[in-house]
């Protein structure tokens, strides 16, 4: 067992063999510029500050032999999985579809619909391609988690507001504990970001935890022996 003791509101307590540390949207579209986050007004340069926490907390935690998913938001070629109202979002010329510097914006099998090079899964590690914001709609992860035994789930990405707290979201209704790391999910909107992760945190944790890195880093390093609640 592992323990965060430092997390809000309460200790997160973990174990490692039941863990999974989800990486969302750590994607070109959303990190680059001329992808889908910038064709929305956003400015991408605020996302990068969870580049190399991210990147030392992946390397920590495929050392320890956890459970690693990535997740990618997009959409088909035809644009079949795309809802009319989310298609019209955006600058007319540079929505969903359109061509971009990085290829179709947000299309599945497109350069900037990839992974960033900082964060490119290794072999083996499962890609969960979502057309939504949550990374449970419409497609495998619940699954492919329970047959993985995961019961905890680390959640790190992009952005803190929209697809970590959807995801959170759904995740919790589903009986997954959340830790999310604060330094390691990202926001175009600042204050967004501290008041997406108060909303998780508050109401004694109704949605999940939060911690920063170093410390879920710590916790990986130093597991405590697990004494069961009589
Ligand atoms: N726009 C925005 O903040 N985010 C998204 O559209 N997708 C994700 O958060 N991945």
């Amino acid at each position: 067992m592992s323990t965060v003791a430092a997390a809000r509101p309460t200790p997160y307590s973990f174990e490692p063999a039941s863990t999974a540390l989800l990486v969302i949207d750590m994607q070109r579209d959303f990190l680059e510029p001329g992808g889908f986050g910038e064709s929305l007004g956003n400015d991408v340069g605020q996302l990068r500050r969870t580049i190399a926490p991210l990147a030392a907390l992946l390397a920590d935690v495929r050392a320890a032999g956890l459970t690693v998913v990535h997740t990618r938001e997009g959409h088909l070629p035809d644009l079949s999985d795309c809802p009319p109202a989310k298609l019209h979002r955006g600058a007319p010329s540079r929505r969903i579809g359109d061509p971009g510097p990085n290829g179709r914006i947000l299309v599945r099998g497109e350069y900037g619909h990839d992974i960033i090079d900082e964060l490119t899964p290794l072999p083996g590690e499962p890609v969960v391609d979502k057309p939504g914001k949550g990374a449970f709609h419409a497609t495998d992860l619940d699954a492919l988690l329970r047959a993985r035994g995961v019961r905890s789930l680390l959640v790190t990405g992009v952005t803190t507001e929209v697809c970590v707290h959807t995801t959170v979201r759904e995740a919790n209704d589903r009986g997954y504990e959340c830790l999310v790391l604060a330094d390691c999910v990202g926001s175009y909107f600042p204050e967004f970001h501290r008041v997406g992760l108060d909303m998780i945190a508050a109401q004694g944790g109704i949605f999940g935890w939060v911690a920063d890195s170093p410390q879920a880093r710590a916790a990986l390093a130093t597991p405590s022996v697990s004494h069961p609640s009589s």
